[in-house]
């Protein structure tokens, strides 16, 4: 078959395939409370997750390599493509910077959160160091034309490998001296939660210095798939608002620095409801 008979047979195809599409469609016009019901069910759906693709929208992430060895820093370098393969310079201030990127093991240990560099040639790099072996997944977040991007993939280091359990839930963790505790309404699937979290040292509340435009960031992903959940900061207080997708069992990160310059991670077990 020569490539213009194939391509018409494709046509054909499609044609199809809009003809089922256009019938389809006005099947459920005659039905309007099943109409009604998917047009509410789009408006009424979470925010989707991000975070599960190299490639979204358009746009791809590629990394230059995809191995790394176990405890030694390297300049890992990425770059954003478009669909024709251009490097994409153009991209929007979010939470201060124009590039987020988050390293986490698969067992969701050894979380850090880094700002590459951008050089001339629209490649980003930044510097890393993975202590442990196993699997990680890096997430480039980002935003292009006001549209927030998470693209990820993974980077393994050899090694032998010591996997740890996800901690069980706890109201309050303690990290370099600080007790960080959380409050949260109860999480349910769906339904928008908030997140607050406050900061005390031996009892006494400690103040919060501004991190990324707000009092404090946060990452939350989910067990199982590393599902990346977008999440609001509050510009004034340790709060967030999240919407999370689905019951389950979550990892949130949050981070903030105090007066004194020094940034602190502590990590929490968020279970989710149905
Ligand atoms: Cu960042």
């Amino acid at each position: 078959m020569n490539v213009v008979s194939k391509l018409a047979g494709f046509a054909v195809v499609l044609a199809l395939v809009f003809a089922g599409a256009a019938l389809a469609g006005s099947q459920l016009d005659v039905h309007p409370g099943r109409t009604v019901k998917l047009g509410m069910g789009a408006m009424d759906a979470p925010q989707p997750v991000r975070g599960l693709a190299v490639s979204e929208n358009g746009l791809t992430l590629e990394l230059a390599r995809r191995t790394a060895l176990q405890g030694s820093p390297f300049a890992l370098a990425f770059r954003i493509v478009d669909g024709r393969g251009q490097t994409v310079r153009d991209f929007d201030v979010e939470h201060t910077k124009r590039m987020h990127f988050i390293v986490v093991r698969r067992d969701m240990t050894g979380f850090q959160h880094l700002h590459p560099r951008e050089n001339a040639d629209g490649t980003w790099t930044v510097g890393v160091t993975l202590p442990e072996a196993g699997s990680y997944r890096v997430f480039a977040d980002f935003s292009v034309g006001r549209k927030p991007y998470t693209l990820a993939d993974d980077i393994v280091v050899d090694g032998s490998l010591r996997s740890r359990p996800l901690p069980a839930p706890a109201g309050a963790v303690d990290v370099d001296g600080l007790r960080v505790a959380l409050t949260e309404g109860a999480a349910k699937a769906g339904a928008e939660s908030e997140l607050t979290f406050s900061v005390t040292r031996a009892g006494r509340p400690v103040a919060v210095a501004d991190y990324l435009g707000a009092k404090g960031h946060l990452v939350a992903l989910r067990q199982g798939d590393l599902a990346f959940l977008h999440v609001h900061p509050d510009e004034n207080r340790l709060k967030f608002m999240a919407t999370f997708p689905t019951a389950g069992t979550y990892r949130l990160f949050l981070q903030f620095k105090t007066t004194d310059g020094r940034l602190h991670t502590a990590a929490f077990t968020q279970e989710v409801s149905r």
